[in-house]
């Protein structure tokens, strides 16, 4: 253990390098700042908190005191050439990289390059621990330093640590060839929240540490027993010290700042120049990339050639603009790709350039961020053509530059931004012909087509930009609380099974693999019910309800699902029908059904929902196909007599501090909701409502996840599914739940005969009638990906 310093730093980024240069051009040396997404993102938190970034300077076999910065403190970790050659270029880059990046080049294993990492990580963690101040904030990023939240936990156990991957995380079947994987696992179960850029990310790193430590998760969280906890003393494997959290946070840019470059006179001058001096040509591609075999700028630029053998586009109007930024150039696969791209521009200019116009302008070296926006600007097409990407920010960066919505992104589904950025034209890139026509709609999309999606994606960046990212990710950390983390932990069982004892399990399945679900009877299916409930399914669930939000991958798979024929995609939930509406972010195609059972709209098959609301049709909103009728009189002073109670309940609720009751209100009932309520408050609670259900004894009460509703109709979301298979005239389908309430749907399936193909899937704990279980919101989006996949390639 290690004493925390007198004068410590309370917030702490440590990065491989720290983002400045050396500058030796001048007659003394001096530092450079190299500002890049992360310090844009973790600047405000430097300068409000004490805070200070650790890392390595970039110069091998030489020591720097720490040192001051535009308002940073740096503190400089030395390397010595040999560890640059075997950390960083050999372990970092030569083994890592590539196995996590779908082994797109066959990675390298050495143990002399493994034993250099554990050496560097080790320095890295302990310059942390002599900087931290008692109970800091430490925020590790990436690849090259995994087994730095171990290493500094067993040193310092009093801080708070975060990792955040920047680079995918590979599916167990390609990480298992790591020699060190185990160790690596245990390196980053070191942190309180590990962060990766996508929910499969995370799910993929929880599924490793299942099948490699055996350590089972609950949703997000992972149990860890004091036998890998290196700040415990006890040794065993059944005492749960805490818990570490491994989930999803999207990382973006300063969308603004660029906002304001790309509309700065000067900037939009600069890229009218470009135009100019690229001989006005009708249309602008441009690639922007490190010079790295994942960006997939080959496949890019077979493609790109092959439009012109086949006439599709006409040398004297189209050309390509390729950046490609110097990159780990001392790697042989480094080498190798830029070889391969130079071959492949001098042969494609060399077949289609005219004299003075070539096809291709080819440049590597990197550009000020002045001369990168107005590139931005000046390109009509965009081509993010990756093989595997974390995210990919160049893609983010061009839509942040499109201010004026005039402007085609075509972006490879295999980077993470395409989880956000949905209105991108997408590619596979590995499939020459589909990104061949792909590349041909984009260079010849409608206008209005071209600002539509633009402005959707604008718009999706304007508020997840890189500070909201900071911020969530820094807000989630300190809302890790080991203390009621182990108090909870505790709780779990460390086997798989679910443990909650007041339900009554019809059956209990234990925790399924999204991927090894059976799902051929489903894809196989004439025509399919894909029915989802909304909030802990395909939306995590939040503190502020009207914050839920489907996870990207969801809201993707459902809309791929929606767009297979004879393939129909049903919301059911107990929320209002037009919050349903509003939140679900939902498909074309999609239907409804809300307020568990009572309310409906089937408008997009043309159905009439004539179960709904006990038969009557609503007089209010037929076109919009929603068939529940108002509260007749009776029914609306039971509604009042309800209100009325909330109020009464809250004057009574005794002091604050504890959370409060909050009401939501439905056209045909009331639901109370307790979630952020202390334990005793919420127990007040719930014996005052049920009294109440008690005494307004011809309401449907309901109790469910931090929630009790009274209904004036009797529906359920059983009633509610049986509705929209009937209608949708299904032969097969799938029923998706969290809930107490989904229990009704789940038997109801149950009930259909043995030729009826069907599935039904509780998501999280608790006893159930559904045959499979899946751990989180995260393995739903990765299951009905598979179920997307699957049914398009029926
Ligand atoms: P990278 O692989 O480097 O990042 P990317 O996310 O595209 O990939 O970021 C590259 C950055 O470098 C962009 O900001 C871009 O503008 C800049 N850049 C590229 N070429 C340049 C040039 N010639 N001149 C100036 N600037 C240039 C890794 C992961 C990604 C992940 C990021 C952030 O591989 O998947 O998105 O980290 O987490």
């Amino acid at each position: 253990m290690v004493a925390p310093p007198e004068d410590g730093a309370d917030f702490i980024v440590v990065a491989n390098r720290l983002p400045v240069d050396r500058d030796t051009s001048g007659e003394t040396p001096s530092w450079r700042t190299s500002p890049g997404g992360l310090v844009t993102g973790v600047a405000p938190v430097m300068q409000t908190h004490k805070g200070a970034w650790i890392g390595w300077a970039g110069v091998a076999d030489e020591e720097f005191d720490p040192f001051d910065i535009d308002g940073m403190h740096l503190v400089p970790v030395p390397l010595s050439s040999e560890e640059v050659r075997r950390y960083y270029e050999g372990f970092s880059n030569a083994t890592l990289w590539p196995l996590y990046h779908d082994v797109i080049v066959p990675p390298e294993f050495h143990r002399t390059w493994w034993n250099s990492y554990r050496t560097v990580n080790r320095r890295f963690a302990e310059a942390v621990a002599r900087t931290a101040s008692k109970g800091a904030t430490v925020w590790v990023h990436d690849y090259q330093l995994q087994l730095v939240p171990y290493l500094l936990r067993g040193m310092r156990p009093d801080v708070r640590i975060g990792f955040f991957n920047h680079i995918p995380f590979p599916p167990w079947e390609i990480f298992a060839q790591l020699p060190w994987r185990a160790q690596i696992l245990r390196g980053l179960l070191g942190a309180d929240l590990i962060g990766f850029q996508r929910p499969a990310d995370a799910q993929n790193f929880r599924r490793a540490v299942r099948i490699c430590l055996g350590l089972p998760s609950s949703g997000n969280l992972v149990k860890i027993p004091a036998a890998e906890d290196p700040a415990s003393e006890l040794g065993d494997t059944t005492t749960i010290t805490r818990t570490a959290e491994a989930s999803a946070f999207p990382i973006s840019i300063d969308t603004e700042h660029l906002a304001e470059l790309a509309r700065d006179p000067r900037i939009c001058a600069r890229a009218k120049e470009i135009r100019a001096e690229l001989g006005n040509p009708e249309t602008i591609l441009l690639g922007v990339d490190r010079m790295d075999y994942t960006k997939g700028i080959r496949h890019r630029l077979k493609a790109y050639g092959e439009l012109f053998n086949d006439g599709v586009l006409d040398p004297g109007t189209v050309t390509l603009v390729q950046i490609a930024t110097p990159s780990r150039e001392r790697i042989d696969q480094y080498q190798q790709i830029r070889t391969d791209v130079e071959l492949a521009v001098g042969r494609i200019n060399g077949e289609y350039s005219g004299m003075g116009h070539p096809v291709i302008h080819y440049f590597h070296h990197s550009y000020p961020r002045d001369e990168m926006t107005a590139l931005y600007i000046a390109a009509d097409v965009m081509l993010v053509t990756a093989l595997r990407d974390g995210m990919n920010l160049v893609a983010k960066e061009y839509v942040a530059c499109q201010t004026d919505d005039d402007g085609v992104l075509v972006l490879s589904e295999f980077a993470g931004a395409a989880e956000q950025l949905t209105q991108a034209v997408m590619v596979n890139p590995h499939d020459i012909s589909g990104l061949k026509s792909r590349i041909a709609a984009a260079v010849t999309m409608d206008p209005g087509e071209k600002r539509a999606r633009m402005r959707a994606m604008r718009e999706s960046l304007a508020e997840e930009d890189v500070r909201a990212w900071s911020d969530a990710f820094l807000t989630r950390l300190q809302q890790t609380d080991r203390a009621s983390q182990a108090e909870a932990a505790a709780h779990m069982r460390t086997d798989q099974h679910p443990t909650d004892a007041d339900a009554q399990p019809d059956s209990a399945p234990g925790y399924s693999d999204p991927d090894d679900i059976d799902i051929t009877a489903l894809a196989a299916a004439d025509r399919l019910l894909v029915g989802l409930d909304f909030d802990g399914v395909i939306a995590p669930l939040v503190d502020n309800p009207m914050d839920a939000a489907p996870l990207p991958a969801s809201a993707a798979a459902a809309e791929a699902l929606a767009a297979e024929p004879n393939t129909v995609v049903g919301y059911i939930s107990g929320r209002n029908l037009s919050v349903l509406k509003q939140l679900s972010n939902a498909p074309e195609g999609a239907i409804f059904i809300g307020s568990h059972g009572v309310e409906s709209d089937f408008s997009a098959i043309g159905g009439e929902d004539i179960g709904a609301a006990d038969g009557r049709r609503s007089g209010g909103n037929p076109a919009a196909g929603t068939y529940a009728s108002g509260p007749s009189n009776d029914e609306q002073a039971l509604l009042d007599e309800l209100d009325a109670a909330f109020t009464d309940i809250r004057t009574r609720t005794p002091e604050e501090g504890h959370g409060l009751l909050r009401i939501e209100r439905k056209p045909l009932g009331r639901t109370f909701h307790t979630r952020g309520c202390s334990e005793n408050r919420t127990a007040f609670y719930a014996t005052e409502l049920e009294a109440l259900a008690k005494r307004l004894g011809q309401l449907r009460f309901l109790t469910g996840h931090e929630m009790f509703e009274f209904a004036l109709r009797h529906q359920t979301k059983g009633n509610g599914l049986e509705r929209m298979i009937r209608q949708t005239g299904a032969t097969a389908a799938l029923y998706i739940g969290d809930d107490r309430t989904d229990e009704d749907a789940f038997k109801k399936l149950r009930t259909y005969p043995e030729d009826f193909p069907r599935l039904s899937i509780k998501v999280g704990p608790a006893g159930t009638a559904a045959e499979v279980r899946l751990q989180s919101p995260d393995d739903v989006a990765v299951f009905l990906g598979r179920l997307a996949a699957a049914r398009a390639g029926r």
